[in-house]
């Protein structure tokens, strides 16, 4: 890998997965930070040169630009402990990387963005107020499939923290700011402690 530079909003948490992994893997790396909320992940320099879905965070190898979180968890996973070697270990943790932007950041990410830097349920539009219920059940539906799975195991896939826990944990320990209760997430909250309890662990703040 070339010079690494992260191009992000550091409050988001699809960003903090990827500084999450970095620290852990004791990468060097430079922060680039974008105002979403003034479009300054739309403008045309960005869309041209860093990437042309005008989202962040995008991970630059280099001259390579690469967006999706979870594609540079990927990317920056391969070939460490944080990506199991196994063909069924490494189709399991694609299993929950899909299952995070399917069934759980829609859902939980969207509602704290709304709730908490939107301005919330105030300043919502009649669309997004009809459909904060819709996103509630869906959370609620996703940390229930966690739940249920970590009552068996500490670690999402096989023995130790993946790309899987990591991309997981990015939204969920800050579910609280999208009005989630976790306490009556017991398996959760102990996968959640266990996370921030590792030697390398940085905060979202950080
Ligand atoms: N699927 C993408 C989602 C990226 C995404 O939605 N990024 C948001 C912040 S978390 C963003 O850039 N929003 C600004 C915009 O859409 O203008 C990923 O996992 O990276």
């Amino acid at each position: 890998m070339m010079s690494l530079i992260l191009h992000e909003y550091a409050v988001s948490g699809n960003c903090y997965k990827i500084r999450l992994l970095l620290a852990h893997l004791g990468s060097a790396y430079t922060r680039r930070e974008y105002d979403i909320l003034k479009g300054e992940s739309r403008t045309p320099e960005f869309l041209a040169n860093i990437n042309s879905n005008g989202r962040i965070p995008v991970l630059q190898d280099g001259e390579a630009m690469l967006p999706e979180s979870n594609a540079i968890l990927w990317y920056l996973a391969e070939g460490t402990e944080f990506l199991p070697a196994d063909k069924l270990g490494r189709a399991h943790v694609l299993q929950w990387l899909f299952f995070e932007q399917y069934n759980h950041e829609p859902n939980i990410a969207t509602l704290r963005y709304w709730l908490t830097y939107g301005g919330g349920m105030d300043k919502l539009n009649d669309w997004q107020r009809a459909t904060v219920p819709v996103k509630r059940a869906g959370g609620e539906a996703a940390l229930a499939v966690m739940e249920e799975h970590l009552a068996h195991r500490a670690w999402f896939v096989g023995e130790q923290m993946s790309i899987a826990d990591i991309a997981l944990y990015a939204y969920t320990h800050v579910a609280d700011g999208g009005g989630f209760n976790l306490s009556g997430y017991p398996a959760i909250t102990g996968w959640l402690a266990r996370i921030a309890a590792l030697p390398s662990h940085v905060l979202i703040t950080a």
